[in-house]
């Protein structure tokens, strides 16, 4: 322990290797489904539009009072969810806004009190499993519904000014809402079967602990769910590594893989389609589905796995927008997804040739090579000689043939480097929208 890190509780102690190994599925899978679902799915125009737009409770509980997802059908968010190739999946239980997808005890601000009167996770989690998927639930530890959440200058409903502030706090008392949030995290640890990942969200700044009492709630959570994953957002210090499984950079690419303290450490970029978690319906700045592949291939060729967000509508089912990524990504997925499972970065002795992001299989030992621009007719390996036993398209295993010292075609002749391989390739791109080379090392 230091003044900043409390020490590792006794309860919180596990080896490098136990901890490899309860995250090696995930570590595995690589690529899952966030969902974004609430009230703010009606308003239609960010999960924030309460605090965004200051939107007094009594007129937000319009929301409430409408909340009937008559097209809910999780089969189907799961068989799309799967069709994209994804393996995990992790759905906001309750978000800032406090209003919550399940019958908890402990609160009225629940969907069996709005006209859709039914618990949303038990067919949401029976869904998803039957399709394969394992399961996660996103729990806000923040609540601007619930009585006696304390408001700070991070955490809105935060009246701006302090003497205001300290007014809309009176009475309030966070010891209680601490206790709200136990008893919600039992209930959502106990009452729907094995949970694989949970991602509470958020603290601002590292010093939060306490005010969740952050150490006893993920005791609890690790008792109920001793191999479940846990995110990074709990306002442990950095340095507390017992107090976070993975790091969560959201909504940008790191530059390279996730490091704390200078080391490799396990993280999952949580990204939007369009900039906004909760269905947005006048949002426009849409990624392309090309975007999105790169994305992913971007995120694996760093060691990270991604967290990609859909924000179903007030109806309950995934927007044409969004469908359509879905079914782009698993077109590329269906062809070229021996190159992101099981796969992380390419060990240094692999030199990344121009234009292309490499991922590496270290169990089945193979390379791949994904080529953002398709090469006229060579690609140069500067440095494979003697590294790699066979080359092939992977979307449809057409061998590629390739050979050291070469002579490019043409009237001029050039050699490449002793120690370099030239792949001879076809002029025509194939199919996929980010071609991939798998090299079979020796
Ligand atoms: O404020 C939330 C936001 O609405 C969204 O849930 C993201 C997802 O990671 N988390 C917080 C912002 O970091």
């Amino acid at each position: 322990a230091t003044a900043q890190t409390p020490a590792t509780p006794s309860w919180a102690k596990e080896t490098a290797a136990a901890k490899e190994k309860r995250m090696q599925w995930w570590t595995n899978d690589r690529f899952g489904m966030f969902i974004h679902w609430g009230l703010y799915s009606l308003p239609a125009r960010h999960e924030w539009v309460q605090m965004n737009e200051r939107i007094k409770p009594e007129d937000y509980k319009k929301y409430f009072d409408n909340f009937n997802p008559d097209l809910y059908d999780p089969k189907q968010w799961a068989k799309e969810a799967k069709a994209a190739g994804m393996k995990y999946v992790v759905l906001t239980s309750k978000h800032h806004e406090g209003f919550c997808l399940w019958d908890s005890k402990y609160t009225d601000y629940k969907v069996t009190n709005t006209p859709y009167g039914k618990d949303l996770l038990k067919d949401f989690v029976d869904a998803f499993r039957a399709e394969g998927l394992k399961v996660g639930f996103y729990y806000s530890l923040i609540d601007w519904h619930h009585p006696d959440f304390v408001m700070d200058g991070g955490h809105p409903p935060t009246p701006v000014d302090k003497e205001e502030r300290a007014k809309a706090n009176e009475g309030r008392d966070m010891k209680k809402y601490q206790e709200y949030m136990k008893n919600q995290v039992t209930e959502l640890l106990t009452k729907f079967g094995k949970i694989d990942q949970l991602f509470f969200d958020f603290s601002y700044n590292g010093k939060e602990y306490k005010e969740w009492d952050s150490e006893n709630l993920l005791k609890l959570v690790r008792k109920l769910q001793p191999d479940i994953i846990v995110n990074d957002r709990l306002g442990f210090p950095v340095e507390t590594s017992w107090g976070w499984d993975y790091k969560t950079p959201e909504q940008f690419m790191p530059k390279e893989w996730v490091k704390v303290n200078g080391q490799n450490v396990p993280w999952e970029t949580c990204q939007t389609f369009s900039g906004s978690w909760g269905y947005y319906r006048d949002e426009y700045s849409w990624k392309s589905p090309e975007q999105l592949i790169v994305m992913l291939i971007e995120t694996v060729s760093k060691g990270g796995n991604l967290l990609l967000n859909v924000g179903p509508t007030a109806r309950g089912h995934f927007d044409e927008r969004a469908s359509d990524r879905l079914t782009a990504m698993g077109k590329w997925m269906k062809f070229n997804s021996r190159s992101i499972y099981g796969c992380t970065e390419a060990p240094e002795s692999f030199k990344k040739p121009a234009n292309c992001l490499l991922t590496y299989n270290p169990t089945t030992k193979r390379l791949y090579i994904h080529a953002m621009q398709w090469p006229f007719k060579t690609l140069t390996l500067e440095g494979y000689k003697g590294k790699f036993k066979y080359a092939q398209i992977l979307e449809d295993g057409s061998e590629i043939k390739f050979s050291t010292n070469t002579r490019s075609g043409g009237h001029t002749t050039e050699t490449s480097g002793e120690n370099d391989v030239m792949l001879h390739l076809p002029v025509r791109k194939p199919g996929s929208t980010i071609p991939v080379i798998e090299l079979i090392l020796e």
